[in-house]
């Protein structure tokens, strides 16, 4: 005869066979093992009724009981395994990397011709032993005129021509004040090239800009002459047009150089004017605290636009700052 503690303990396995098989994730598992094998779960609830069974029947039916929790026990790891194994599948497929797409297009940028033109003088000096100066675009009336000899009745400094900003600051007009500030804290022998943004209050057209790019040259030294600047001139020449091309100095005037001389270069069978250069003023020299008796130096200062417009034939500068792809991408 069977008891009802085994009847009960039958609809409990097979409601609880039925309910694990239809489990479909990890947590409702998890749930369903503390709601039948818990320790305050159905199965130990039906075992607290045998107590009150006979010594004959109970080692029967607590064989039977455990045979349940086995078999229960041995059921909800099988459907652990499946689900967990499941999950790692389904995670596997998601995260599938196909190998075969096409990838993401990224342009490729490339430098502007401004750019390309400054490194290319920068590596040319850099190749004669030059060093690199930088320094602020917004400068002093000390620097950038008073230091460089430039007179208070110099058209540079009227209204007309320099940008001021109204505190007693203003646009560097060039990019001499970098070598004054070099100079200050440095003693000769000096090489450096200054590449950097000036300012000018021009009319803007075909050929002027309000903005434009600058590299000057500097040397000092005991004993330089007019002689070293020419040949540095020309060295600088032919490797910037890849060739020996004819150049000739015409004297000419600036503040901070004496004497002075502008220089132009045979290109395409027309004279180019292209830099202005000259020994540095000795008022200069005595500005930044140089004995004049003992040092001796050039300079050479020229617009870069000016360079990338003869180089890559380029008729108009506003091409040169207006960021039109199909121009820059000619180069
Ligand atoms: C030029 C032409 C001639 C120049 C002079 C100096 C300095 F700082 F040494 F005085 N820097 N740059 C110079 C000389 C610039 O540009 C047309």
């Amino acid at each position: 005869m069977t008891s009802p503690l085994e009847s009960e303990l039958q609809t409990l396995q097979q409601t609880a066979q039925t309910a694990i098989a239809a489990v479909t994730d990890l947590t409702t598992l998890e749930q369903l093992r503390i709601q039948y094998l818990g320790k305050k779960g159905e199965l130990s609830l039906i075992l607290r009724g045998m107590g009150k069974l006979g010594a004959d029947e109970r080692p029967r039916l607590g064989a039977i009981a455990n045979e349940v929790k086995e078999a229960l026990q041995a059921q909800l790891d099988q459907r652990k395994q499946a689900l967990q194994q499941a999950e790692i599948q389904a995670k596997l497929a998601a995260e599938t990397i196909d190998v075969t797409m096409p990838g993401v297009y990224r342009p490729l940028g490339r430098q502007h011709p401004l750019n390309s033109t400054i490194d290319k003088v920068l590596d040319i000096f850099v190749g004669l032993g030059y060093g690199i100066a930088t320094g602020p675009q917004v400068e002093t009336d000390y620097y950038n005129f008073e230091a460089l000899n430039i007179p208070a009745d110099h058209p540079a400094r009227d209204m007309q021509d320099t940008f001021f900003l109204g505190d007693g600051r203003l646009l560097r007009t060039h990019t001499s004040p970098v070598q004054i500030r070099y100079m200050e804290s440095h003693e000769p022998p000096i090489r450096i090239v200054a590449p950097g943004r000036v300012y000018r209050r021009d009319t803007v057209d075909a050929t002027h800009s309000a903005v434009f790019h600058q590299v000057e040259v500097l040397a000092i030294d005991e004993g330089l002459t007019f002689t070293h600047l020419k040949g540095t001139i020309k060295e600088f020449v032919r490797q910037m047009f890849g060739e020996a091309l004819p150049v000739r100095f015409r004297a000419s005037y600036f503040p901070f150089t004496e004497p002075s001389a502008e220089v132009d270069v045979q290109w395409q069978g027309k004279w180019l004017e292209v830099m202005g250069c000259g020994m540095v003023d000795p008022n200069v020299m005595k500005a930044v605290g140089y004995d004049p008796e003992r040092y001796t130096g050039f300079a050479a200062g020229f617009g870069i636009e000016r360079f990338a417009m003869v180089l890559h034939q380029i008729d108009d500068i506003r091409h040169l700052y207006t960021s039109d792809l199909r121009f820059l991408r000619q180069f």
